[in-house]
């Protein structure tokens, strides 16, 4: 069972992670895991402090000459701000100087946070429950995505809509239909998004929502958006039907649901399928290349709890960040009174992140249920249970029934 842990304040000194469970000698270098990083960093409607970071790992264990040992590998990611919080955010001492919050903001989890673990100061509560965190998982989530690699598994992301202007054609249906080319996978799709300020694959829908944000930003105010993450040439057989908590679908749900400011999510058709006739919507099976398949994909590849072997389609939703700079109301708990919610620095929009740590907690996912399948000390030895149950997975079926 692969597992991984986070720690770190958003000002703090860094952020530091434990990824355990993986195999000995998988290929890991320094260099994939930040380039995993960059891309969580840009997109167009970050705030400043995006401008003061450039995170980039420090492999602290569990790795030589380049390959994992099979022992715990740690991470720290150093925060650059730190160094203009060492007085707000000192281990020790608490200066006269440092300003104690006391208004929360609607929709963060200032009020939820000081509530529940009975704090005094808001800054208490915000520092954990920054999105500043999310830089950790995509460090993790590099690594499942680099162990997916071995077995042709990739894992690709954009954005579909931010505040509300969606593409004129969305490709979101072309992978519900299933028209995908044989040489479609999730990685080009997400280069392509990487190509665009906002992650989207449309050009003329880059330039109205870059002018939504502007219009937001002007007003001090933000923007949220929807995400579709996709993971291509994922075997049959990851999940099972015979316990609600093995199941593929409900795995992944809550991986994209522990996504700060994430409040939806979707596997294939999603809600769409509610509405439509059992006609409409269920897919054909069909054999494509000498092996079965679907003709469309509205299941989003994964039938039963269990993963299809057709494109994994995720489709999330995010919220708009919920520091304003033209503020909503809020209560100022140190005198009771209704006032003006605080300013903080903050992002405008952070849509384009969003996908692409969703991305890193899919891989994340399919990582562990694949690992629960084809389990091995050695990467070598889990090529070898992969390679068995794959090879004769289709001659199987057509013994038990020919
Ligand atoms: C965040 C507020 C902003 C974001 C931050 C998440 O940070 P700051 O308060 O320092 O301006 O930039 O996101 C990150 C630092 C990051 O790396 O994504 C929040 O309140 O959640």
């Amino acid at each position: 069972m692969i597992r991984f842990l986070t720690a770190g304040e958003s000002h703090g000194k860094a952020l530091s992670i434990i990824v355990d469970g993986f195999p000995s000698n998988l290929k890991i270098a320094k260099d994939y895991i930040n380039s995993h990083l960059k891309r969580r960093q840009v997109g167009y409607g970050r705030g400043l402090r995006m401008k003061i970071e450039s995170d980039v790992v420090e492999i602290l264990s569990g790795v030589r000459f380049g390959k994992t040992l099979g022992s715990p590998v740690s991470f720290i990611i150093r925060n650059s701000d730190w160094e203009n919080w060492t007085e707000r955010m000192d281990h020790e001492t608490k200066s006269k100087n440092v300003e104690k919050i006391s208004i929360p903001r609607p929709g963060h989890a200032d009020l939820t946070g000081i509530s529940k673990f009975n704090l005094d100061d808001i800054r208490n509560s915000i520092e954990r429950s920054s999105a500043r965190e999310t830089a950790a998982r995509v460090a993790a989530g590099s690594v499942a995505r680099r162990f997916l690699e071995e077995f042709g598994i990739s894992v690709g992301s954009y954005v579909e809509s931010l505040g509300g202007i969606y593409p004129e054609n969305d490709f979101f249906v072309d992978l519900l239909n299933n028209n995908l080319t044989k040489k479609f996978n999730a990685w080009s799709l997400a280069q392509q998004a990487d190509k665009s300020d906002v992650r989207v694959l449309d050009k003329s829908q880059e330039a109205k929502i870059i002018n939504k944000i502007k219009k937001a930003k002007k007003q001090g105010d933000t923007l949220g958006g929807t995400f579709i993450a996709v993971a291509t040439g994922v075997p049959v057989g990851l999940g099972s039907f015979t316990q609600y908590d093995l199941k593929l679908n409900a795995e992944i749900a809550h991986s994209i649901m522990s996504i700060n400011a994430v409040k939806g999510i979707e596997i294939g058709g999603g809600f769409i399928s509610s509405d439509l006739l059992g006609s409409e919507n269920h897919d054909e099976i069909i054999i494509k290349d000498n092996v079965l398949s679907r003709k469309t994909n509205m299941a989003g590849g994964i039938e039963g709890g269990i993963s299809t072997g057709l494109p994994i389609i995720v489709r999330g939703s995010m919220k708009p960040i919920a520091t304003l700079m033209n503020p909503l109301t809020s209560v100022d708990l140190h005198t009771m009174r209704q006032v003006e919610s605080r300013r903080e620095r903050s992002d405008f929009t952070a849509v384009p992140a969003c996908a692409v740590i969703a991305e890193s907690m899919l891989a994340w996912s399919l990582a562990k249920y694949f690992l629960s399948k084809f389990d091995g000390d050695s990467l070598e030895e889990i090529k070898d249970n992969y390679n068995s149950y794959t090879k004769k997975l289709h001659s199987r079926i057509k013994k038990n029934f020919g």
